[in-house]
């Protein structure tokens, strides 16, 4: 068989700064809804394996928290686990945000990436530009210009994640640079992750949509029963309970809302994307519970799975 018409199998990490559009783009690929995405940097913690499949090719996409000064031992997790993804790939795509503000894209940050991150790796680099969208023809151009001569990835494509543009081309990119000839999954398998993973991220989406300032950053979310008896009795609902974390009693008063408002709210929210994504029906309970400064604690964030 030639090479052309082997089947090519491995592991793309996709790395950038945060708010970058990487879980937008692991999202459109897979045509499923997997990873979080929200206007607010950070939103990822952790690393969303997602594996797209076609008939020439298995890629298993690495999602990773974006790439940030870290202020706190959460962000120092976080970038723990980008670290290692990093290890994990068979090929790299760097994604680099356009911006309308001068300059095209951040030229520091990327030259951070190229020379502290991706050097390090000595791994193949496919650069996404993204965002395109939202320059001109003649800007995008430029753009790619620049990088190919300041940082001579090994390719460089132009790709607007939300819209779908240029994703073809990017799977067609990575191809040679899978090293396996046979595929590592199964068809229909998006994921590695359980779905009590993909539940807590959906609880922490709504608090990164409903609430501002620091309350998204100071919660995390934590499933304490995930009870599945809908399948066993159609007339019973999956039960869901959770302990919504937050570092100060304050927080916990946002998150309440004058009379439980607010978090009635936010589970309201919650459990429609749950049902979508489980498609099944479930009864969702969320408590809130301060820790205090559980961000700084080594032991909390373990427990925390970071
Ligand atoms: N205009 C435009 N916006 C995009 C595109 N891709 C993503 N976005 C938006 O950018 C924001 C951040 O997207 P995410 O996918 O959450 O970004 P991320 O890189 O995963 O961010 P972190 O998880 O915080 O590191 C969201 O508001 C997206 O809708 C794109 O191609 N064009
Ligand atoms: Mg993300």
């Amino acid at each position: 068989m030639s090479k052309e018409t082997a089947f090519a199998c491995g592991y793309a990490a996709i790395v950038g700064p945060p708010n970058a559009g990487k879980s937008t783009l692991l999202n459109r690929l897979l045509d499923h809804k997997l990873s979080i995405v929200t206007p607010k940097p950070q939103t990822t913690r952790k690393k969303i394996t997602g594996i797209y499949h076609n008939d020439r090719c298995q890629i298993i996409f690495l999602d990773t928290p974006g790439i940030m000064h870290p202020i706190q031992q959460l962000h120092e997790s976080m970038l723990m686990t980008t670290r290692a993804t990093l290890k994990e790939a068979d090929v790299i795509v760097a994604m680099v945000p356009v911006s309308k503000k001068g300059g095209l894209f951040d030229r520091e940050f990327t030259d951070l990436l190229f020379k502290k991150w991706l050097k390090a790796t000595s791994k193949p680099v496919v650069v996404a530009l993204n965002k395109v969208d939202i320059l001109k023809e003649e800007e995008t151009e430029e753009a790619l210009q620049i990088i190919r001569e300041l940082w001579k990835p090994e390719k460089v494509l132009a790709i607007s994640a939300i819209q779908g543009k240029g994703l073809g081309d990017l799977v067609e990119t990575l191809m040679p640079f899978l090293p396996l000839e046979h595929p590592l999954y199964p068809g229909d398998i998006l994921s590695t992750a359980p779905e009590r993973f993909f539940v807590s991220e959906i609880i922490r989406e709504k608090i990164f949509l409903q609430y501002g300032q620091e309350v998204p950053y100071s919660t995390e979310v934590v499933i304490d029963e995930f009870k599945e008896q809908h399948e066993s009795d159609p007339s019973k609902k999956d039960v869901i309970r959770c302990s919504i974390v937050v570092e100060r009693d304050s927080q916990k008063h946002i998150l309440i809302g004058k009379k439980g408002a607010a978090l009635k709210k936010l589970g309201m929210a919650a459990r429609k994307d749950i049902e979508e994504f489980l498609d099944r029906p479930v009864f969702l309970e969320l408590f809130v519970k301060v820790r205090s400064d559980w961000r700084k604690k080594k032991g909390m964030l373990k427990s925390f799975g970071y």
